[in-house]
């Protein structure tokens, strides 16, 4: 790993927006894959969370991390032209209902739309009836929940629910990522799970391109 990547998680670490955002331009300038240097700081926000969960950090500096997080993001994509090429069915995309995190969310959209992805982004805090209207009107075959909470394992499993409830259960891949694992995705029932944002084009490319769902 570069010295810059590794800077990159203690400065997010420690909050750190001017050494971030030099070391980010600093990768760009280099040629360093700008997913690259998101995953570092991603990392960076993990150990937040961790020192606000020993009582170190306050809300406020989760607050603070996801400032610097959506600068980034701005950086990063200040001179990307998201155009769908692809002529896939449009995939649903939404953070689930109690959870407003949406970061990871907005990198992972920004990546599949980078690589040719028509998205409905139905925003954060999403119930489940929310889902199934947009998987109606795009007649989508993919959808992609993301949660950070606790609740938001309950919110993915009604939403997966009510797309059985309502008849499309069958036809849909659901794919969940945030602070997700093995157990949570079979706990909500979900097709997949990823927390590597970098994996998501290839196997929503591999869902789409066949006929029959995957799993
Ligand atoms: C920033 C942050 C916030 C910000 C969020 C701002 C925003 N616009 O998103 C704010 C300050 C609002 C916030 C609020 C809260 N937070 Co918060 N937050 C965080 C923090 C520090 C970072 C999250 C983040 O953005 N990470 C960076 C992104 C890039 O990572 P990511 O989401 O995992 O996404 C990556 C992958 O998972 C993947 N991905 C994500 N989704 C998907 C979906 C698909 C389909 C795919 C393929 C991939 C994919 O792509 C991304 C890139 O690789 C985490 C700590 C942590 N360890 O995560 C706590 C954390 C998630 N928060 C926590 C808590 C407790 C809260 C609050 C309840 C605090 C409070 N007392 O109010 C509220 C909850 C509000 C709510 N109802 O949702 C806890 C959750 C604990 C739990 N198990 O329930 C954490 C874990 C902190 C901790 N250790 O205690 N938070």
């Amino acid at each position: 790993m570069l010295k810059i990547q590794k800077m990159l998680v203690g400065a997010m670490a420690r909050l750190d927006e001017t050494m971030v955002m030099n070391l980010v331009k600093q990768g760009l300038q280099m040629g360093i894959n700008p997913y690259v240097l998101l995953e570092e700081i991603r990392l960076g926000t993990d150990r937040v969370g961790e020192l606000y969960s020993k009582g170190e950090y306050f809300l406020s500096d989760l607050i603070m991390a996801s400032e610097i997080f959506k600068d980034v993001l701005t950086l990063v994509n200040q001179d990307r032209v998201f155009t769908a090429i692809a002529s896939y069915p449009t995939v649903v995309f939404g953070t689930v209902e109690n959870d407003i995190h949406d970061i990871g969310k907005n990198i992972t959209t920004g990546i599949m739309s980078y690589n040719g992805f028509d998205i409905c982004d139905l925003g954060v805090d999403v119930p489940g009836e929310k889902f199934v209207e947009a998987v109606e009107l795009h007649n989508s075959r993919v959808v992609c929940l993301t949660g950070l909470i606790t609740e938001a394992f309950d919110s993915m499993k009604n939403t997966i629910a009510l797309l059985e409830k309502t008849g499309h259960r069958a036809r849909t891949t659901v794919i969940i990522g945030g602070l997700v694992n093995e157990s949570v995705r079979i706990y909500t029932g979900a097709d997949y799970w990823t927390t590597d944002c970098n994996k998501v084009n290839e196997l929503c490319r591999n869902i789409l391109m066949t006929n029959r769902k995957i799993v």
